[in-house]
């Protein structure tokens, strides 16, 4: 296995200006003719040219229509001896897409063609210099029996169509606009489309398109409309248009990713496409709007620009993600619906992106090296990437920011750029501003590892009626990074009094950009309680001796939404992590009850955000809190008070739960918006504490309505909600709703998926969930194969639930073990991915630390391990 690392970048031999591909679709064999121009880069005259290819079979390589000799070199095909002038390139080659079970480059799924080339599956399809600052012109001819294939798309738009002998037709597509391989895209299949023209504000008209297969067309239409909207959102907010005339969405069960941005035809997963109110929950339809976003806006910040290597791949994935995440927020529209995405895209980071960035497998977010560049789409490329460029957004300000985003797309439209070349473009439009002022130290953050302390403290001094905040910073050692130097950290701050009150003209944002720095607020009476990072405006750990009574204040009062839930969770993180330090039950207090009490109560606040208050820290999140602090982490003990915590908020606040259950169980019609969802995710959480309590004291009532609930629902959230709140609160009935659940949609994959994570979700007891787990990979309908489903279960249970996870006799670790080797096997991306579930190894109290390194060992262990897994393994044992 070879290290690739960022300092070697040499730019390519030769630039190809056209590519010419025509494919025989076959499952069994796929013919594939390549016709290339290609142009000597007049910097580097005399070099060879190196063709990357993978599984498979070269028949014929011609120069200029003649034959030529070849080599390979360290699985490139290598020609030499080539013309200095412009020439074409032909290359012939077969690959085999029922056996490609990687599915990257070309494979089969349900019958059908589909490819995916990111990061380097075109060279699974042609040989070719698979690099994205290679950008070549494509037109692509496709050939297929009519029958089986009716549906032939490729990027671009197209130009002709037909049939052939045998029963074959063939379709001819064109891109006008240069791209890099991982953009291209291929789909051959008996699928069926919504269609939808729309004239843009500009009056330009497009023909959009979303392709599912037949009995999906149904669960289309919330795709469209945030298609749609996507395309409004990017014109109005960027001004950046859609350059083409038809744009194309394809669903496609197997896939290892989410979603793909290929030029003019991106392929996603069905589960970020399909959604129908009986189908799919309000989460599900979030996630549609946002990854139809994310995707559509890549055609811009990806695709007309793109990266010039693999290490540059936040450049286009932290600025999309920031992207999506705006979109999102401004299609919420209220400000607390705005705050309401804003924490849950934060928890979501603190879930993963932090503890990646303390584990093995810390990177910076222009990594310097990789083994196998698939590892590296991780949570801090793409959402500490998101993070900072949000913080960029903030030191220039909103239209300074608006002015960045121009002056990088007038500078490099069309080109294969790096990380810093966005810096300096926002930077450069922004000459005064506080980041300009400071852009060597702020790119710190694409170069450095690791998630920064951030250490305040306040002194008030009654005599000059001042207060005084001191910052103060540090960073951890990250694996090849010992010591750091500070970063430019953005603090929005706002002070208030005691009573809650906010203090007049304290909102800022501080810039701490060095290792320590100080900043006096005059004329203040009493020492003001301070609202630090509000809106989390910087991604670090905030180090702050807040007293409980005014963690109170800020959960009541605070201007910032995003800080008053801080406020309340930290609360929570105290009580959980106090019992679990001390060995002790954990019992509540009144002071916190009431204040729990008190958020549910209060007109004023969404039910969104009351839901949010009133879930717990995750047991993953409190985990973290403890090997920041350097104390080994007993997942059980974790487990068990947060599980008494729980049982306590059903019971003493039972009375809320059941007003709140009254007042917001029935939403009326389905509607994805988020008022409905908030009240919803309300009442669903109400029900399940109700439950809870009920099972608890024996009480048929609850139970009885729950499962009615489950029964009468109008829509999955309902629905998914009640049979949660029977099966995670263990109730008698819960047996009995999950084989109805299961019997009313056997058809429907992404439900039965539903079905097996809310299974492998369920808070462990005993030992009984993994118990469970253990059987359920050995249902009918389990394969590992699918990566949806594969997910279902193993994601669910490593990443959502170390109760079930942990266990003091290993057998949860080594069953993880075995189906990552085993999935390895076929597919390394999943294999991989699934691997870094013990990234943390090293922060587990005995016996877990000993028993985790074993079963991570046991998949070292393996014969002929894939590179992608090998490189995970490796760097956990390290
Ligand atoms: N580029 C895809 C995405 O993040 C993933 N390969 O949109
Ligand atoms: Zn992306």
């Amino acid at each position: 296995d070879t290290l690739t690392r960022r300092e070697d970048y040499v730019a390519p031999s030769h630039w190809i200006r056209t590519v010419d591909l025509s494919f025989d679709l076959e499952p069994a064999k796929t013919l594939v003719i390549s016709r290339m121009q290609v142009e000597p880069n007049a910097d580097r005259p005399g070099q060879p040219l190196r063709l990357d290819g993978e599984d498979i079979t070269l028949t014929r390589v011609l120069i200029n229509g003649e034959s030529v000799s070849f080599h390979f070199e360290d699985g490139q095909l290598v020609l030499d001896k080539l013309p200095a002038e412009p020439f074409q390139l032909e290359i012939r080659n077969t690959c085999a897409p029922e056996k490609n079970t990687q599915l990257s480059g070309l494979y089969t799924s349900g019958g059908g063609f589909f490819t995916q080339c990111e990061a380097q599956g075109f060279r699974r399809i042609t040989y070719f210099p698979d690099r994205p600052d290679v950008m070549a012109v494509f037109r692509v001819t496709l050939k297929a029996d009519a029958k089986r294939f009716p549906m032939l798309l490729s990027n671009g738009n197209l130009v002709e169509s037909g049939t052939l002998d045998k029963g074959r037709h063939f379709a001819v597509w064109h891109d006008p606009h240069p791209k890099p391989s991982y953009l291209f895209a291929l789909v051959a299949a008996d699928l069926v489309c919504r269609e939808q023209k729309i004239r843009t504000r500009s009056g330009q008209d497009h023909t959009l398109q979303v392709y599912v297969r037949a009995g999906d067309l149904d669960k289309t239409e919330h795709a469209m409309n945030s298609l749609i909207a996507s395309i409004a959102w990017d014109e109005a907010r960027f001004g950046l248009k859609l350059d083409l005339e038809r744009f194309m969405i394809v669903a496609v069960s197997d896939f290892n990713m989410g979603a793909m941005e290929n030029k003019g035809l991106n392929i996603f997963n069905t589960k970020f496409v399909l959604a129908s109110p009986a189908t799919a929950t309000d989460v599900d339809f979030g996630n549609v709007e946002s990854v139809v976003g994310h995707e559509y806006f890549h055609n811009w910040t990806g695709n007309r620009i793109t990266c010039r290597d693999w290490f540059q791949l936040s450049l286009k994935e932290g600025l999309t993600v920031y992207r999506d995440q705006e979109f999102s927020q401004d299609m919420a529209g209220s400000l607390s619906a705005r705050a309401v995405k804003r924490i849950e895209d934060v928890r979501g980071l603190r879930q993963t992106q932090f503890p990646e960035d303390a584990g093995p497998m810390a990177h910076p977010v222009r990594p310097d090296s990789y083994q196998a560049i698939d590892n590296f789409y991780t949570a801090t490329v793409y959402d500490k990437g998101a993070e900072v460029v949000r913080m960029m957004a903030t030191l220039v300000g909103r239209e300074g920011f608006r002015r960045g985003m121009d002056l990088y797309f007038a500078r490099h439209d069309g080109q294969a750029v790096t990380c810093d070349d966005f810096a300096q473009a926002i930077a450069d439009a922004n000459p005064d501003s506080a980041l300009a002022t400071r852009l060597e130290a702020f790119k710190r953050w694409y170069a450095q590892a690791g998630t920064p302390r951030l250490k305040a403290a306040g002194r008030f001094d009654a005599e000059t009626r001042s207060w005084t905040l001191t910052l103060s910073q540090h960073t951890p050692a990250t694996p090849g990074q010992t010591d750091k130097w500070p970063f430019v950290i953005p603090v929005a701050m706002g002070l208030l009094q005691a009573d809650g009150t906010p203090v007049a003209g304290s909102e800022r944002v501080l810039v701490l950009d060095s290792a320590q720095q100080s900043w006096t607020f005059d004329a203040l009476d009493a020492a003001p309680v301070a609202s630090l990072l509000r809106g989390f405006s910087a991604p670090v750990i905030l180090d702050w001796e807040a007293s409980e009574a005014e963690l109170f204040t800020l959960l009541g009062h605070d201007a910032d939404a995003f800080n008053r839930w801080e406020a309340g969770q930290r609360l929570a993180v105290t009580r959980l992590l106090g019992a679990v330090r001390a060995g002790a039950p954990l019992v509540l207090d009144a002071a916190y009850l009431d204040a729990m009490r008190a958020v549910l109560r209060d007109e004023t606040l969404d039910c969104a955000f009351k839901e949010l208050v009133l879930t717990l820290p995750s047991e993953g999140y409190l985990a973290e809190r403890l090997a920041e602090a350097g104390e080994p982490v007993d997942p059980q003990a974790i487990h068990a008070a947060r599980e008494a915590m729980r049982a306590q908020l059903a019971r003493d606040l039972h009375e809320d739960w059941a007003a709140l259950w009254d007042a917001h169980s029935n939403t009326g019609g389905y509607r994805p918006d988020p008022v409905s969802c908030g009240r919803r995710a309300l009442a669903n959480l109400a029900l399940a504490n109700l439950v809870l309590d009920a099972v608890a004291r024996e009480d048929a009532v609850w139970q009885g309505r729950a499962l009615q609930r489950f029964k009468d629902a109008g829509n999955m959230t309902d629905r998914l909600g009640a049979l949660g709140a029977l099966v995670h609160g263990r109730s008698q009935l819960a047996a009995n709703a999950l084989e109805r659940f299961h019997a009313m949609f056997r058809g429907e994959a992404l439900v039965i998926d539903k079905w097996f994570a809310l299974q492998a979700a369920a808070p462990e007891h005993d030992g009984e969930v993994f118990t469970q787990i253990r059987s359920l990979a050995k249902h009918p309908d389990y394969s590992l194969r699918n990566p949806n489903r594969a997910r279902s279960l193993l994601m669910t249970m490593t990443a959502l639930n170390p109760g079930a996870f942990h266990r003091a006799d290993g057998s949860a670790y080594a069953f993880w073990a075995e189906k990552v080797r085993e999935i390895d096997g076929f597919n390394p991306q999943l294999a991989s991915r699934l691997a870094r579930a013990l990234d943390r190894w090293r922060a587990l109290a005995e016996p877990y630390r000993t028993l985790a390194r074993a079963a991570i060992e046991q998949v070292a262990a393996k014969p002929e391990l894939s590179p992608d897994t090998r490189e995970i393994v490796t760097r956990a044992l390290a």
